[in-house]
């Protein structure tokens, strides 16, 4: 017999564990599949066998620019045929973003001022994330915000001057592509204003695939890693994302800021665009897109467990197998393996002080905003001036 006292209690208990379930996940995560008699499907609930694929390519306020699946082949530059969508109601809460493969029904034609409706979401191959801010003790901290979907690369655009280079935003952008299974790619601008060495030098234990990019330099190694995959650019305000991309993609026209106004809060470019790659002459395949996005300051990982952290330092790695168990690899832990990885000269001690602060900042005893470094060396950085 269960008394009403008891009934209660496990009400409230049940309660309190929809309310911690309903703050650890976001509605990505919730699969409600119903059963199969459960809820017979009517004419209000229709399947949409009629639906169209479509590719999203720009989101903005509450309309989704989409290429229907198909169109886009033999179509060269930025001049596609899209259709404009809005989000059915059936929708719930789950969020459309650029790099979505959806369903659309309606008004499909993209007829001047014809509207479509997103009706499915297909399940996305990865999902770029960052949190606002690594603060997890406050609400703006633990806000997720997705960058985009099904991106098979991550191009970390980093200048080398002008803003100078921050290998620590570099680093945090590496763990985010680690964790959401994207490959890395790092793309050094500006080279005709100083050189790679020291960046590259940093990272020479990783073997993480380059390109170095001036404004006269040829475009056929990156074209050549971009081909046939779904790349997103990533990378501080200033530091040729969209110059890149109007080289990349004729007809392009992304606005272009002046470094001088950049770090004010001003950032050119306000909302990722996807945009369709020149075919690749001599080579069969897809083309591929390339999704310019806006400036960044900080790239937040509060969303990354503290173990898949270390899975953005693969040159850390091996360094912890002689670790005592549940080792937290803090620099206070006396017998930390990566003390002696580093010491023996296996991984740059640098990287080991980069994961550390990474640590530490999940922690919420480092600096909390992480990398958000449009700071110079001397306003106020409490850090060296390569991050
Ligand atoms: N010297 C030099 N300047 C460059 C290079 N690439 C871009 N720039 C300049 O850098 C400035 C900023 O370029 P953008 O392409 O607007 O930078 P962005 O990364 O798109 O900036 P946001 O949209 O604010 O995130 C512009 O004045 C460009 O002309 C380069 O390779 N060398
Ligand atoms: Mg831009």
């Amino acid at each position: 017999m269960v008394s009403d006292g008891d009934r209660q209690e496990l009400t409230r208990e049940r309660g309190q564990v929809l309310a911690t379930r309903r703050r650890e996940y976001d509605e990505d995560d919730v699969r409600v599949r119903p059963g199969k008699s459960s809820r017979p499907r009517t004419r209000t609930r229709p399947q949409h066998a009629d639906a169209v694929g479509g590719f999203v390519i720009a989101v903005d306020r509450g309309r989704y620019t989409c290429v229907l699946s198909g169109a886009e082949r033999g179509v060269v530059g930025a001049d596609l045929p899209t259709v404009t969508a809005m989000r059915a109601r059936e929708l719930g809460r789950k969020s459309v973003v650029v790099g979505d493969r959806v369903s659309l029904v309606g008004d499909t034609s993209g007829a001047e001022g014809a509207l479509a409706r997103i009706v499915r979401i297909a399940e996305r191959r990865s999902v770029l994330r960052r949190t606002a801010d690594d603060d997890e003790t406050t609400a703006e901290g633990r806000l997720e915000r997705v960058v985009v979907a099904n991106a098979d690369q991550l191009v970390i655009v980093s200048a080398l001057a002008d803003p100078p280079p921050r290998t620590g935003f570099i680093d945090r952008c590496l763990v985010a592509a680690y964790d959401a299974d994207v490959e890395p790619l790092l793309c050094l601008t500006k080279a005709d204003l100083a050189g790679p060495e020291e960046v590259l030098g940093y990272y020479t234990e990783l073997e993480l695939p380059y390109v170095l990019n001036r404004p006269d330099s040829d475009l056929d190694a990156l074209r050549a890693l971009l081909s046939g995959k779904v790349s997103v650019m990533v990378g501080h305000s200033g530091v040729g994302k969209s110059t890149l991309v109007n080289r990349l993609v004729p007809d392009a026209l992304r606005a272009v800021g002046v470094v001088s106004a950049i770090g004010r809060g001003r950032h050119t470019s306000t909302s990722a665009v996807a945009l369709r790659l020149p075919p690749v002459p001599g080579v069969d395949t897809d083309p591929g897109w390339i999704i310019d996005t806006p400036g960044i300051r900080s790239f937040g990982l509060a969303h990354v467990s503290a173990d898949s952290l270390l899975h953005g330092f693969p040159d850390l790695v091996e360094g912890t197998v002689d670790c005592p168990p549940n080792c937290p690899h803090t620099a206070d832990e006396a017998d930390c393996g990566l003390d002696a990885w580093v010491a023996a000269g296996k991984a740059d001690p640098r990287r080991l002080a980069s994961y550390r602060r990474l640590l530490a900042s999940r922690a919420g005893d480092g600096d909390a905003r992480g990398d958000s470094d449009q700071r110079g060396p001397g306003e106020g950085d409490r850090r060296g001036p390569d991050e």
